[in-house]
């Protein structure tokens, strides 16, 4: 069998297609804001997106982030984007520190569930110290503890015809209350070991400006995969039906979708 040769042949392609992506990446992610606004940016990222897909699958899935050490910890973690989503509903939940809080998950799933913060807490957990990148250029590091999507995954148990996890967040990004943020990742990562659903931040419950009662921490991908106040999570086949149908509140913008570090 010429097994070392197809071996040889394989890692020669990781690396070329790691280097293409790299450099789509880099032109997709320079200069964000302003490119945001003009016409072709989304066209360039649809170009990049097959190929940061394909890489994914190649030679990213089974790696894991790197973990730091306490003294690593950042002296603040700094909030960004939404604040404080400051409606009527989740300023009631705050007013109670989050006792009348369910987070549903459902969708395609075999044992829909509603979980009281008690009971997320009550799953098993997972603690890591992680760095968090914004494409907005500014990096930090914290320890999250929160319930491994894979458990959550395992007390609801996805059908078969479930491909992607959505989770609806409770900020509207629009001035009449509407177009609530909300993000997506596929069954891969959702199993993947360092995705969390965090409800600690160094050791306390998550602050409000970084997104209590619950968080994302997909450690993989850039900040704005991050969902901050998750109020449901949705299993579907296809997210093509939700809001821009791109996936995420920031991809109907024009970002990827797949935002790997
Ligand atoms: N619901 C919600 N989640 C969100 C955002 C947001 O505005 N709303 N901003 C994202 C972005 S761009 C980043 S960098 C991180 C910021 O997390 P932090 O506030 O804990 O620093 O949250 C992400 N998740
Ligand atoms: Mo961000």
């Amino acid at each position: 069998m010429n097994r070392p040769f197809r071996l040889r042949r394989r890692n020669a392609r990781r690396r070329f297609l790691a280097a293409t992506a790299a450099a789509a990446s880099a032109l997709a992610l320079s200069g964000c804001d302003n490119l945001s606004r003009s016409t072709w940016f989304p066209r360039i990222l649809d170009a990049a997106e097959p190929l940061n897909k394909a890489v994914a699958k190649l030679i990213g899935r089974r790696a894991v982030a790197q973990e730091f050490a306490e003294s690593d910890l950042s002296p603040e973690f700094r909030s960004n984007g939404t604040a404080d989503p400051g409606t009527a509903q989740y300023n009631a939940w705050v007013a109670n520190g989050f006792a009348d809080y369910r987070l549903a998950v459902g969708g395609l799933v075999e044992a829909p569930r509603a979980l009281s913060l008690a009971e997320l807490r009550a799953l098993p957990a997972r603690t890591q110290i992680t760095r968090h990148d914004c494409v907005e250029g500014w990096s930090a590091i914290g320890k999250w503890k929160g319930v491994p999507f894979a458990a959550l995954m395992e007390l609801v148990r996805p059908k078969m015809d479930a491909r992607y996890v959505v989770l609806h967040c409770a900020d509207p990004m629009a001035s009449d209350d509407t177009d609530l943020y909300y993000e997506s990742i596929d069954l891969d990562d959702a199993r993947h070991p360092q995705t969390i659903l965090a409800y600690d931040l160094n050791g306390a419950p998550l602050p409000v400006p970084n997104g209590a009662p619950i968080r994302l921490r997909v450690e993989r991908q850039l900040g704005y995969k991050h969902a901050k106040f998750v109020t449901a999570i949705e299993f579907v086949a296809s997210f093509a039906h939700i809001a821009g149908g791109r996936g995420g509140y920031w991809e109907d913008q024009g970002y990827q979708w797949w935002a790997g570090i």
